[in-house]
């Protein structure tokens, strides 16, 4: 990458940081090892300017090999002499030596009346749909895509191509949410843990007890993220690791993360059940949310109409595991 303003203004302050530090009494081994390589970035940048001169003067293109091999050479005696501890910086010639070549380059082709790109400078200008770490805004949604692998390509063009196409995607024993990053648990009708018909309570005791200690954690939440758990009879169960899909670390959504795949465009149950799983048309679904002011209740979410509901945490209800973000 081309060195930016900054980096040229950053070598400049350093090279009249290094004609004022000369002057001081006692200059350290680092002080040292940085003023002979900013002298020797000095030659070096001279080297290639006469070189330029010469061009022009001749017409013809000039070799700077010499230029190159002396930076190298120099900056590896200074490396060697004053160590890596010592030195701030440490086998850095061909790097400076590049970054430096192609910067006097660029201002060697502007002075000869001609162009440059202005891409992988990081400044965002007319003609760049970005620059490395500034997308100027765009992500995915902007372009009507999901997910959030928008990246800068080259040209200083954006690059889709990370990008979803659809904002689910159907996994298997999971379902992909590209808008929110959270991947969910199929239900199935398979007589185990994610079976439609089975149901939980968020507390093993009685009405007013706010524990988590129900079958929802116990049995499910415990069956499908344990190896060899209870959930091993549903299409969900067995894997290499034992727990449900590959995955661990599966817990109950919030009222939030539930809410936003309800879909009530087909009627009850408000849930895409050829993407997410059976469901019964009247199920009540757990969430992790607890009433603020009720900490015997939980949020719940009735597929019937896709309505928010508060359950007091003894009764039973169906659940549906979430991981991610
Ligand atoms: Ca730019
Ligand atoms: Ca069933």
């Amino acid at each position: 990458m081309l060195p930016s303003r900054k980096q040229i203004v950053a070598v400049l302050v350093a090279l009249v940081w290094a004609g004022a530090g000369e002057s001081r009494a006692a200059l350290s081994a680092s002080e040292l090892c940085q003023i002979r390589k900013v002298k020797e970035t000095l030659r070096f940048s001279r080297c290639l300017l006469k070189a330029e001169l010469r061009e022009v003067r001749s017409g013809s293109a000039v070799d700077t090999t010499d230029c190159f091999d002396r930076i190298e050479g120099q900056f590896a005696a200074t490396d060697e002499r004053f160590g890596s501890l010592d030195c701030p910086s440490f086998d850095d010639g061909a790097d400076i030596g590049m970054r430096l070549g192609a910067a006097l380059e660029e201002l060697a082709t502007l002075l000869g009346g001609g162009t440059v790109s202005t891409c992988g400078d990081g400044v965002l200008e007319t003609g760049e749909e970005c620059e490395f770490g500034d997308l100027g805004g765009a992500t995915c949604a902007t372009v009507g895509l999901f997910g959030s692998q928008m990246r800068c390509g080259a040209d200083c063009l954006l690059d889709d191509s990370q990008c979803a196409a659809n904002r689910f995607e159907d996994l298997g024993q999971t379902v992909f949410d590209h808008q929110t990053g959270l991947e969910w648990l199929k239900s199935d009708d398979a007589g185990g843990l994610t079976d439609q018909d089975a149901t939980y309570s968020w507390t093993a005791g009685t009405v007013g007890s706010p524990e988590p200690d129900g079958t929802l954690f116990t049995v499910f939440l415990a069956g499908v993220n344990a190896p060899g758990g209870a959930g091993a009879n549903s299409p969900a169960g067995p894997t290499t690791t034992g727990c449900a899909a590959g995955s661990c670390d599966w817990r109950p959504p919030t009222i939030e993360e539930l809410t936003s795949i309800l879909d009530c465009a087909s009627g009850a149950p408000c849930i895409d059940t050829t993407l997410f799983g059976p469901a019964r048309a009247a199920a009540i679904y757990w969430t992790s949310s607890t009433i603020a002011t009720n900490p015997g209740a939980a949020w719940c979410t009735y597929l019937s109409d896709g309505s928010a509901q508060v359950n007091s945490k003894p009764n039973l209800q169906a659940a549906r595991a979430v991981r991610g973000p």
